[in-house]
């Protein structure tokens, strides 16, 4: 499943702005029209304009129906981000009601050109045009609570982070000021970017890296995974059920040096907590800031400093190597051929995309 682009979903328009761009479009359309016969002109343009305003209403809110994310289609990721930024529920029903509403326009329009195939008097069609156009107003009245909702919560959406679960994803926990942003920065080929959960008030940062045409993304919890259990609600939660399901590999940060902002036992509690939510993942341990340490200590396998650059490379090797190896070992495995009902072409899980992947991992 590709990632979606959330900064993609169009601003949303005002239902009174909806309006006033369909009535001007449509007088202007009406401008067009040329009939020496003021009957038959008068006729045309009181059609021509309620069929272009339903038009530019209907077109306009299946636009914003088509640009919106299916929910259907996200991953379980995805769909949990949604469901905590703005809710699920209502995220259908705020686009059902669009659609309910461009239907509805759209057969008052035809309704309304059949009854002025009836009138015989000028004055007739004024006055059609007029009651088609109160009528269209009041249908958008109707869903303006929906049309402000969508507005809102795009604005929540847009600040989302974008994973593609096609592509092997690196998920950065530890507790607070452990140096995961760090790590991410200097782990990532560009400048990471900035997102935000909807669980926590913190922004979170968005890293990757390229190698052999793969894309290594990497995701930072700030806020998420550094509380203890109980103080966590049934969306954070999900969240995390979730980011377990999009980690290829989760990095457990730990800061042991002593102007460390958690205790190491604190941390070490943690670890264990994560440990066991987290299943059916590796999980790998690294100690950060290894330029405040006089000496490497000895129990410590990976050491890394953000700060230096020590340590950077290595961990990466290992990281490519861990999600490669982890790939092989996958129970889920699809014979050969068998592809994923998705957009890739490519045949994931195949036997030749495993033997390509630990090809990968020998020539490290
Ligand atoms: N000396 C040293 N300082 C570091 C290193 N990595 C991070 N820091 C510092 O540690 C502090 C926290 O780093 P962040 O990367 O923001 O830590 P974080 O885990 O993302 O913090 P939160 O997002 O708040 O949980 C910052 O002041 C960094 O400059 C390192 O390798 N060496
Ligand atoms: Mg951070």
């Amino acid at each position: 499943m590709a990632s979606i682009n959330w900064r993609s979903i169009p601003t949303v328009l005002y239902p009174q702005e909806i309006l006033d761009k369909a009535f001007s479009r449509a007088s202007k359309q009406a401008n067009l029209v040329e009939d020496p016969d003021k009957y038959h002109r008068v006729r045309k343009q009181m059609n021509r304009m309620v069929q272009s305003a339903a038009d530019i209403i209907s077109s306009t809110l299946l636009d914003y129906i088509e640009k919106w994310p299916s929910l259907n289609s996200l991953s379980d990721f995805d769909q949990a981000l949604v469901d905590a930024a703005v809710g699920n529920d209502d995220f259908r029903r705020n686009l059902g009601a669009l659609q309910w509403a461009s239907d509805k326009v759209i057969r008052l329009a035809s309704d309304s050109q059949q009854k002025m195939l009836r009138l015989r008097e000028i004055d007739g069609f004024h006055k059609e045009r007029r009651h088609a156009y109160g009528r269209i107003s009041s249908i958008v009245d109707q869903i303006s609570d929906s049309i402000i909702w969508l507005g809102d919560a795009r604005n929540i959406l847009r600040k989302l982070p974008s994973i593609d679960s096609l592509e092997p994803c690196i998920v950065v926990a530890g507790s607070p000021n452990v140096g995961k942003s760090a790590l991410i920065n200097s782990l990532s080929s560009g400048e990471p970017e900035v997102a935000e959960y909807p669980f926590t008030t913190k922004q979170l940062h968005l890293g990757h890296f390229e190698h052999r045409r793969r894309v290594y993304q990497m995701v930072d919890t700030p806020g998420l995974l550094d509380r203890p259990m109980f103080e966590r609600n049934n969306i954070e939660m999900q969240a995390i059920a979730a980011l377990e399901n999009i980690g290829d590999v989760l990095l457990f940060l730990i800061d042991s040096t002593d102007g460390a902002t958690t205790p190491l036992k604190e941390q070490n509690n943690l670890f264990k907590e994560v440990q066991n939510m987290i299943t059916g993942k590796p999980i790998l341990t690294i100690h950060t800031k290894s330029d405040l340490f006089d000496k490497k200590p000895s129990n410590i396998e990976i050491l890394i400093s953000a700060k230096t650059g020590s340590g950077i490379e290595e961990l990466r090797k290992i990281i490519i190597e861990k999600i490669a190896s982890n790939i092989v070992s996958d129970p889920l495995i699809l014979p050969d051929h068998w592809y994923r009902e998705d957009d890739s072409i490519k045949p994931i899980g195949s036997q030749q995309e495993i033997l390509r992947r630990q090809d990968e991992a020998r020539y490290l």
